[in-house]
């Protein structure tokens, strides 16, 4: 079953260089593509239809902070079950929680600061993959 998803790369990982080493584990994965890749700033208005899920949310407006902070790098990973595959190599949301082997578990301490996003099923990702890549 071949798919699409949405990762952002969050400006943790561009600050601290972990950019080829993240998109290294996704190139590895057999047959995994990726379609499209941009490095972009994220504005407020992206950022709120990203994460309204989250609105109100003690930890939102803080994640918007740190989500506008710096640039990122956004891209479409295309493959097999890649919307749980993605899942699966970037780890639960926990950091600390997160298994070693994991993006998150392998360089990720803060909850906040976790590295990686990626859609969590087939309905996020056709949203956020409309929302970041219109064109597509
Ligand atoms: O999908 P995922 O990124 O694993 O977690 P979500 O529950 O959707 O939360 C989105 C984002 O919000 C998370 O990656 C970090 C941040 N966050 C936080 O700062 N504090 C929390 N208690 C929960 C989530
Ligand atoms: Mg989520």
């Amino acid at each position: 079953m071949t798919q699409r998803t949405l990762v952002i790369l969050k400006p943790d990982a561009v600050r601290r260089g972990l950019i080829g080493e993240i998109i290294g584990r996704i190139e590895r994965k057999a047959g995994w593509t990726i379609p499209a890749m941009e490095l972009r700033t994220l504005d407020a208005e992206t950022l709120e239809a990203h994460y309204g899920e989250h609105k109100g949310k003690p930890f939102y407006e803080p994640l918007m902070g740190f989500m506008a902070s710096g640039p990122v790098v956004v891209l479409v990973v295309e493959g097999e079950r890649v919307i749980e595959g993605m899942r699966q190599l970037v780890g639960p949301t926990d950091p600390i929680a997160a298994a070693p082997g994991s993006v998150r578990g392998d360089f990720g301490t803060i909850v906040r600061e976790n590295l990686v996003h990626a859609s969590d099923g087939e309905e996020s990702a056709e949203r956020e993959l409309k929302l970041f890549f219109p064109a597509l």
